[in-house]
């Protein structure tokens, strides 16, 4: 049997392919019409996430509509901490809220559960066997430092006031809860290798809450470590990082220092810096505004390939942060036409 390339795959290796891979973050999600007709029948997304038979429909949806090369699990960053214990809850119209996990006494009594996510590895084997050869796919979770966020403040509306403070008092709570996040995001992306994804992705959202020695403690030290178990198991997969908003020379020093091997950029990282600073040290992905992916037409063309020439082919395009709800998907797809026909 002769072995089918993976775009994806081959640039993660440092190497190029014959186009430039493209995928989008949030790329399964409100802007699909399909996307909307299944979550009104699962009336609540957590039913979504952990139902391997929509899950996997979701996750495929992209792929067939657009012909991506990646296909991302459909879950969250936040089954991690419900696999933990905390409570757990998707408000229609708000987003979601946790339990606060905001004293030692509540840190202690968290206890990974894997059988409460057994769905999500179900739903990787199953994407896994509908994929097309050519489609690599990505497994991902939430750094340790976004998850203890969303554990600490309940939700994003308070700008993550009680996250920054626990920073900044150096409380050794702080220190527990990301420990705890380690070991327990350890079990659940391993588990996601085994069960067939073949690229890792860790979000950190709120990287960028942090600087200088706050990112290197609360940021690089826990996603090394994690970085590190990984890759002490399997070493044979690539981990794409990404430390959105992060400043400038925090995004460097991640990229040296993490283990990753590819860095994914967020919008307002200046593409001559990351080609000059960045590219160097890893393999980028990113970094379009997912602003002009909403207008569209020449801007969105002429944006996408000022990135395109500016990067090379030893590239992953993507956007600078998710596609949003308001998203035309006929840009979508004129998008990956471009990107995937583009010759250098
Ligand atoms: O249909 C809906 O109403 C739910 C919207 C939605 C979706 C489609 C949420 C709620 N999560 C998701 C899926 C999701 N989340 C994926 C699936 C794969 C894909 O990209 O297609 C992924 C990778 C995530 C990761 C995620 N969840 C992040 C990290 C990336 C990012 O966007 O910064 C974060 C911060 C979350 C938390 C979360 N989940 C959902 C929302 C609305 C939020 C953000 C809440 C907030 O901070 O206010």
């Amino acid at each position: 049997m002769s072995k089918i390339e993976k775009p994806l795959l081959t640039v993660l290796q440092g190497k190029t392919s014959d186009h430039t891979p493209v995928w989008l973050m949030r790329q399964a999600g409100r802007y699909l019409p399909e996307y909307r007709e299944l979550r009104a029948k699962a009336k609540n997304f957590l039913n979504l996430c952990l139902n391997p038979e929509w899950a996997t429909e979701i996750t495929l949806q992209p792929i067939r509509r657009f012909g991506f090369d990646a296909a991302i699990l459909f879950a969250d960053i936040l089954l991690v901490p419900m696999a933990l214990g905390a409570g757990l809850e998707f408000r229609e119209g708000e987003g979601p809220v946790l339990e606060l996990i905001d004293n030692q006494n509540r840190i202690d009594q968290l206890k990974y559960d894997n059988s409460k996510v057994l769905a999500v590895y179900e739903t990787l084997t199953r994407v896994k066997k509908e994929l097309p050869n050519k489609t690599t796919l990505i497994g991902f979770c939430g750094a340790p430092w976004t998850v203890a966020c969303y554990m600490i403040d309940g939700n994003s509306k308070g700008g993550f006031a009680n996250s920054k403070r626990w920073v900044a008092e150096k409380s050794p709570l702080l220190g527990n809860l990301i420990g705890t996040l380690v070991d327990a995001s350890e079990i659940y992306l391993s588990n996601q290798i085994e069960a067939g994804a073949e690229v890792l992705q860790i979000f950190d959202s709120w990287g960028g809450l942090l600087q200088g020695g706050d990112f290197e403690r609360w940021v690089i030290e826990p996603t090394r470590d994690l970085v590190s178990r990984i890759k002490s198991k399997y070493p044979h997969i690539p981990i794409i990082g990404f430390p959105r908003e992060a400043t400038p020379a925090d995004y460097k020093n991640y990229a040296q220092r993490t283990g990753v091997n590819g860095l994914s950029i967020d919008y307002d990282l200046a593409i001559d810096f990351a080609k000059n600073n960045l590219q160097p040290l890893t393999v980028l992905q990113g970094n379009l505004d997912p602003d002009v992916l909403v207008k569209g037409g020449s801007e969105m063309l002429k944006a996408a390939e000022k990135i395109l020439t500016t990067f090379g082919p030893r590239h992953i395009f993507n956007l600078g942060h998710g596609v949003v709800p308001q998203t035309p998907p006929e840009h979508v797809a004129e998008l990956v036409k471009f990107v995937q026909g583009y010759k250098f």
